[in-house]
């Protein structure tokens, strides 16, 4: 099966296994996939070793094939397992598969900023509400 490097707090991971936990339910992942917790040692011992890369999530594919970046672990699975699509098909729906992929770059670059915000100014000191004992985790 598909192997997800991951941490349960990262903005990226979570886009990553939205889209896996869907095409697995729609049954469109053929094998399936784990999460697995990108802990220190993995991240030291197989992550940077393979792709280059400290960051999460990271995707180890079925036939060894190793992906790093969330856009490109979408790209990947969706070559693989086209349907049910996530993407339009650009022959057929260009200016949708235009929309959908400018959605993506807009969450990406531009969400994370209100999104981490919101993560550590609700951890300061004396905020409600307040989750800095979930991100100390
Ligand atoms: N462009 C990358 C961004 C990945 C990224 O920024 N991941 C964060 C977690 S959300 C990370 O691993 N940061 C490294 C760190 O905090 O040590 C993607 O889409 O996968």
């Amino acid at each position: 099966m598909y192997r997800l490097f991951s941490w349960e707090h990262s903005y990226f991971s979570g886009k990553v296994r939205a889209y896996l936990r869907y095409k697995q339910r729609c049954d469109g992942l053929g094998p399936g996939f784990e999460d697995v917790l990108a802990t220190p040692e993995l991240i030291a011992g197989l992550l940077v070793p393979r792709s280059g890369s400290n960051t999460v999530p990271q995707l180890q594919a079925p036939d060894g094939t190793w992906v790093q970046d969330s856009s490109e672990i979408i790209d990947f699975c969706e070559a693989a397992h086209p349907s049910p699509a996530v993407v339009p098909d650009p022959a057929r729906a260009p200016r949708q598969c235009i929309a959908s992929y400018l959605i993506e770059i807009l969450a990406d670059e531009w969400m994370v900023v209100p999104a981490f915000w919101e993560r550590w100014y609700f951890s300061e000191d004396g905020r409600s509400p307040n989750h800095c004992a979930f991100n100390e985790q």
